[in-house]
């Protein structure tokens, strides 16, 4: 019995029909299919989880081994989206899938569309994470990723009258099949409660964390296939539930409601993802969610180690190393401290050599507002012993400071973990350096910023921490899964093994001149344009025309990325054509999309103000066939995967200095849009890789940006550029807020503002030479789609399995399963 459970199914065609029909009837209990297919997708997906399941008992066994040294990627959110295509397509049943729906009379597309996205993120950071997971298997990396099971994940957005409005992300309510709870490996996580001396037998005095209110830790596994290499990898998503004395001491005591608020309580902590990105949360429950996620991941790891290794923990650090995905994770530091001191008797000296040898930590934004620091009476409340630790680690490290600037005091105030104020702060950022070996950047710029600026005494103190590992996005959905059509040209041309080594696209180059390559190529796109259309229509009632150049920008709504760029030069098009200055005019279809923080009052300003914009564009009749606008709602990963195949002109406009890396550009390169760009963030890489004559560069550079803003006269700008002067005119006129009257008052002045930090006074004019310069290009068909093929041929190097490569061989030194 035992060896026929551990045989992996079978992977083909009539075991798949067989299984897939055994969960349908038996398993979920249904005889009809009905409209949402929500049945069948779960016995499907049940039945590709069948083949997960050993395969992944597999590679954890290799895993736990004593052996292996592995890695640990630590993160607040994982943006998995859909796992069920990513899911067929690593392990080849893409087509027998297909084949096994057909006695239901329903097709793999509808099947998949029942699929709840899981949104368990908030952008680039959370969706890079399930990037990474997915190099990591495809390179057989033992890697584990942890992370938090939301109830509720990234809101939903819905526009009504241009606003947006958030509702709750419910998607764990129809069930999720692929996940696995492991309540017997579950682990309580401390909270509050005081610090209290003990001695032992010997004499020797110990910290102990008394009177505690502890939360337990329910693992969830979710598998993460390789791409057809019988890896099967781990994310473990935890879940917060009351410990049973929690509820059972209140209950006898016959206070019910006492028992069930205080569940209520425990249960909180994984009920919500925060939605705020590039800025802090500054709230308890956010510090509770980031303890729970770290004290719980490295106790499992710890649990796993001292069951092989009992408490001997000389060879701890050869064997682990844990990624922090920005500060978010970064209390895991002092929490080590704590595990290995506290439940493991280590002395500090000792404890803290392992800390710094397995700590690392990834900065994923320069933004002040974004860099995370928790004040110190909230800390002393909630996890007492954590702020000793921290405490301490902070007095040893300014002892070292002072020994490296004699004298110094301003440095030691400088570099101090604990910020001082009327409150005192803890710096988590700093935290996060000064207890790991690592420091990363996610863009050449990005890291090159962080040492010259942000954390340049650190980088003084430390220069061999410092490092940069530029992002990258998995090619397997990015091309292979979501643009199939132009996955199975390449294959035509240049063989399947680009998929797994994706430095191989570079081939495509062979055939950038190539016409009936080239035909072929603009009739993949065309097709593309046409499924987007059809999904822009479905979503907004707004008609692109798949003739029309699709000019795209999505992403989270932020000042710093500059959608109110965007929405400037689209008022400058429209103008254009209501003055019939229509002579080089390329008929574009504008589409923009993304979510803001909700208490992000200007983002979702900038939000109404697009959605006006489309209302007026789309509805006068001099702009038929010439513009069309669209916002599209709810921006998600699904929703990505039919956008990046069908783009022509990919915007990438942020301040440049803003933009840490962004990863929604590669996508696009990938499936062979052209960059409209500043030079920031990663868009530089790119722009090197592909050559600057296939790539629209504009705006300021990042060192010009402090001295641009020092003698900022934006109305100056204005009036001297005829150009801007009537888009503001025309804005100021409200001609797109004709009934509410002083609506966009505050984008106005934003864009007048002589402290405007994001300039966009100052790019409009670039910006606007460029999308002309686009325009023209596009006009031949010929030269475009060289661009574009030279694109998809140059993006080998964004692929996350060459980033992933970097952090294995330069920071995680691991060896492939
Ligand atoms: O590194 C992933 C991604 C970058 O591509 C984006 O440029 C950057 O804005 C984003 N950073 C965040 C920061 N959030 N916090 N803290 O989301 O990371």
């Amino acid at each position: 019995i035992v060896k026929h459970w551990l045989d992996a199914p079978k992977i083909d065609e009539n075991t798949l029909v067989d299984d897939l029909t055994r969960h349908f009837y038996y398993t979920l209990g249904r005889d009809k299919v009905g409209e949402s297919h929500l049945y069948l997708y779960n016995a499907l997906a049940l039945t590709i989880r069948d083949r997960l399941v050993a395969r992944c008992r597999a590679t954890r066994q290799h895993l736990r081994s004593k052996k292996t040294r592995k890695a640990a990627y630590l993160s607040l959110e994982f943006l998995m989206g859909r796992a069920l295509g990513n899911a067929l397509l690593n392990l080849d049943l893409t087509d027998s899938s297909r084949n096994a729906l057909q006695q239901y009379c329903t097709s793999l597309e509808q099947v998949q569309e029942a699929e709840h996205d899981a949104g368990l993120g908030n952008g680039g950071l959370g969706r890079l994470a399930a990037c990474f997971l997915d190099s990591c298997a495809t390179l057989g990396l033992p890697v584990l990723g942890y992370g938090i099971r939301y109830e509720y994940g990234m809101f939903n957005q819905i526009i009504d009258h241009g606003n947006q409005i958030e509702q709750p992300d419910n998607w764990l309510r129809e069930g999720h099949p692929w996940e696995l709870s492991a309540p017997e490996q579950a682990v309580r996580v401390k909270f509050f409660g005081h610090i209290e001396t003990h001695k032992d037998k010997d004499g020797r005095e110990h910290r102990v964390w008394a009177n505690t209110q502890d939360v337990l830790a329910v693992p969830y596994d979710v598998p993460i296939p390789g791409y057809r290499n019988e890896v099967v990898n781990t994310l473990r998503l935890w879940k917060s539930e009351a410990t049973d004395e929690f509820d059972l001491s209140e209950f006898n005591a016959g206070s019910y409601s006492e028992a069930v608020a205080k569940k209520n309580l425990a249960e909180q902590i994984t009920m919500v993802l925060y939605p705020n990105d590039s800025s802090e949360n500054g709230k308890e429950l956010r510090l509770r969610q980031q303890y729970f996620l770290s004290s719980a991941s490295l106790q499992d790891i710890l649990l796993t180690w001292v069951n092989q290794n009992g408490h001997n923990f000389k060879d701890f650090a050869e064997h682990h190393v844990f990624q922090l995905n920005d500060t978010h994770p970064s209390i895991a530091v002092a929490e080590l401290m704590r595990l290995l001191i506290d439940e493991y008797e280590l002395e500090w000296d000792e404890a803290w050599v392992i800390t710094t040898k397995t700590m690392a930590y990834t900065n994923h934004t320069l933004l002040p507002e974004a860099l995370e620091r928790w004040s110190v009476p909230l800390f002393e409340k909630l996890l007492p012993r954590l702020l000793e630790i921290i405490y301490e680690i902070n007095a040893r490290f300014l002892s070292l400071v002072a020994r490296q600037w004699p004298g110094d005091v301003d440095m030691q105030r400088t570099l101090s973990i604990i910020e001082e104020g009327p409150v005192q702060h803890i710096r988590m950022a700093y935290l996060a350096i000064v207890g790991s070996f690592s420091v990363n950047g996610v863009a050449a710029l990005h890291t090159d910023l962080l040492e010259r600026g942000l954390f340049k005494d650190f980088y003084a103190l430390w220069p061999e921490k410092f490092n940069n590992k530029t992002n990258g996005v998995t090619p397997r959905r990015w091309l292979a899964q979501c643009n199939p059509s132009l996955s199975e040209l390449i294959t035509e041309y240049i063989g399947p093994n680009w998929v797994r080594h994706f430095d191989q696209i570079s081939q495509l180059r062979r055939y950038f001149d190539d016409e009936v390559f080239q035909e072929k190529w603009r009739n993949v796109k065309q097709d593309n344009k046409a499924r987007l259309a059809g999904f822009v229509r479905a979503k907004t009632g707004v008609e692109f025309d798949e003739t029309m150049m699709f000019d795209v920008q999505v992403k989270r709504i932020h000042e710093y990325k500059r959608q109110l760029l965007n929405i400037l030069h689209v008022i400058h098009l429209y103008d254009r054509i209501v003055r019939g200055d229509i002579k080089d005019f390329v008929p574009r279809c504008v589409l923009l999309g993304g979510k803001a923080a909700p208490g992000y009052y200007m983002a979702k300003k900038i939000i109404k103000l697009i959605n006006s914009v489309a209302d007026v564009v789309n509805s006068d009749e001099r702009t038929n066939g010439l513009l069309r606008v669209a916002f599209l709602p709810n921006y998600n990963v699904s929703a990505m995967e039919l956008i990046c195949p069908a783009t022509d002109l990919s915007e990438q406009i942020s301040t440049a200095g803003k933009e840490a890396s962004g990863t929604g550009n590669m996508k696009f390169m990938m499936n062979g849009a052209i960059t409209i760009g500043t030079l920031d963030g990663a868009n530089i890489e790119i722009r090197d890789a592909v050559g600057s004559e296939n790539f629209f560069l504009f705006g300021a550079q990042s060192e010009q940006v402090s001295a641009i803003r020092a003698a900022y006269n934006p109305n100056q700008l204005i009036a001297q550029d005829e150009n801007l002067n009537r888009v503001m005119a025309l804005l100021e006129s409200g001609h797109f807020n004709l009934f509410e009257q002083g609506l966009f008052d505050d984008i106005i002045s934003a864009i007048r503002s002589p402290n405007d930090p994001w300039i966009v006074a100052y790019d409009f004019a670039s910006y606007v030479e460029q999308q002309q310069q686009a325009a023209l290009t596009y006009l031949d068909k010929n030269v475009w789609t060289r661009m574009s093929i030279l694109n998809t041929a140059a993006s080998g190097e964004f692929s996350s399995d060459r980033t992933i490569q970097q952090y294995s061989d330069e920071i995680w030194r691991l060896s492939p399963m």
